[in-house]
């Protein structure tokens, strides 16, 4: 990387403290050439200065240096912490960019790191999902990745394929030769307890998307059971429109926020009746739409009417969504056949926090006790080709296929991992194979 780049580390919004960032050969020269004060550049200090353009002081800021190859980057670097003003974050770039630098693409200083070898790709990944994480396993399952969780596990399938590797295409050099049944047996044992741990992180996919995107919430039932309401209640509040008129909430509203340390996204809809116009016929059928795709749905009735009388009808659901059943406007009395539903009332507060608390232990309830961290859907494409070339592989040994096409399936399985991981070799199977064969044999 021969170039120094620069860019704003923090959103342009007026706060206290805004941060540069510039990494890159010409660094402490593009820095030293905005300042009076000569700059030493000790790595890891901190420096209280003025930034000068010519004879306009941009402002006083305080610098970092950071010293190849001891940097985030691995590259030289500099962070300028000036005043949280977008107008000076402006002027200060600009300096930087007169003085030699470039604007830096996005992900620029992470890519880099990335290529000199500071992390691999899944801890580069990991740290998008750290910045956007909005709950507690959201943030453990980034911290994991980030700390190598997922490679670590790569790492060790990888070096057990190679191992594995290494006997079978040591039959490729004897032709006359087939994988003995015992031998057979070994490996296909071995090749299964890794396709075990692949279906793990596999199933691991559903909950990272929960964990990037939020549980979805889905509030459902008829017109005017106090669903917007509802809405309000868990937002905490006034987003939708709450009105004795039945048929008021005419399309889905969605809002984001937290239950426990879990960050979900609520929907509220329109109730369903026979529609009057267009409008409301589109906003009913979103709202079939919706509980479609909701992980957790809230079916509300009105507590002290007869649910025999509601005309809502929940959609088919699919397996693993989740229904608490919720007798709203329960301060009004609630019917018999109505007993066994949560009871709630917004205008007293009854059941709300129990309501909460069930929603939490549900959603907690997505997530196996164990769970550490889930992969993105890049790491899941490459993962399902893994698992598919692994499973030929195991089909291929039983079928005493020769092990010319054995040894491709498991090269293609060493490949997805490079492509997970980020690293490309097959230099070092071979490697392995003379390790542990003598010449001669
Ligand atoms: N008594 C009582 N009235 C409620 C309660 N929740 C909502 N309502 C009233 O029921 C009407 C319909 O509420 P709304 O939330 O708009 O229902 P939606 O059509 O299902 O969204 C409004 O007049 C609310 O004030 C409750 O817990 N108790
Ligand atoms: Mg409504």
């Amino acid at each position: 990387m021969e170039d120094t780049i620069v860019a704003p580390a923090t959103p342009p919004a007026l706060s206290a403290i805004a941060l540069i960032r510039m990494s890159g050969p010409k660094s402490l020269e593009i820095i030293s050439s905005l300042l009076r004060k000569s700059f030493k550049g000790e790595p890891q200090r901190l420096y209280y200065r003025k930034l000068y353009f010519g004879e306009e002081l941009l402002d006083d800021v305080v610098l970092s240096y950071w010293k190849s190859p001891r940097s985030y980057t691995g590259e030289d670097m500099i962070e300028i912490s000036c005043h949280g003003n977008p107008y000076i974050v402006e002027r200060i770039l600009e300096a930087c960019l007169k003085k030699g630098a470039r604007l830096a693409s996005p992900g620029e200083f992470t890519k880099r790191a990335f290529l000199n070898g500071k992390m691999d790709l899944t801890q580069a990944e990991a740290i998008i999902d750290l910045i956007h994480a909005g709950g507690m396993l959201a943030l453990k399952s980034a911290q994991a990745l980030q700390s190598g969780g997922l490679s670590k596990e790569l790492l060790r399938i990888r070096a057990e394929l190679i191992d594995i590797l290494a006997e079978v295409e040591a039959y490729i050099d004897f032709p006359e030769e087939d994988i003995q049944p015992e031998v057979g047996d070994q490996l296909i044992g071995r090749l299964l307890a890794m396709e075990n741990k692949l279906s793990t992180l596999l199933s691991s996919a559903p909950l990272s998307r929960v964990l990037r995107e939020g549980v979805t919430i889905v509030l459902a039932g008829s017109p005017n059971v106090g669903k917007s309401s509802l809405f309000n209640a868990l937002l905490k509040e006034n987003r939708a429109i709450v009105s004795p008129h039945p048929g008021t909430t005419r399309d889905t509203i969605e809002a984001e926020c937290r239950i426990g340390s879990f960050l979900v996204k609520i929907i509220d809809t329109a109730g369903q009746r026979v529609a009057d116009d267009q409008i409301e016929a589109e906003g009913i059928r979103r709202a079939q739409e919706a509980v479609k795709r909701g992980d957790l749905i809230l079916h509300l009735v009105s507590a002290p009417d007869d649910p025999s009388t509601d005309p809502y009808v929940l959609p088919q659901l699919q397996a693993q969504q989740k229904v608490i059943a919720i007798a709203s406007k329960a301060d009004l009395g609630i019917h018999p056949a109505n007993k066994d539903k949560h009871a709630l009332s917004i205008v007293t507060g009854m059941g709300l926090e129990e309501l909460e608390e069930k929603i939490k232990k549900i959603l907690e309830s997505f997530f196996p006790m164990d769970f550490s961290y889930g992969v993105n859907p890049r790491q899941q494409a490459a993962l399902a080709k893994m698992a598919e070339a692994l499973n030929k592989a195991i089909l291929g040994i039983k079928n005493s296929l020769p092990p010319e096409l054995i040894s491709s399936e498991l090269h293609e399985c060493l490949e997805r991992v490079g492509e997970i991981v980020g690293l490309v070799s097959s230099e070092d199977i071979l490697d392995k194979i003379f390790q542990k064969f003598c010449i001669g044999k």
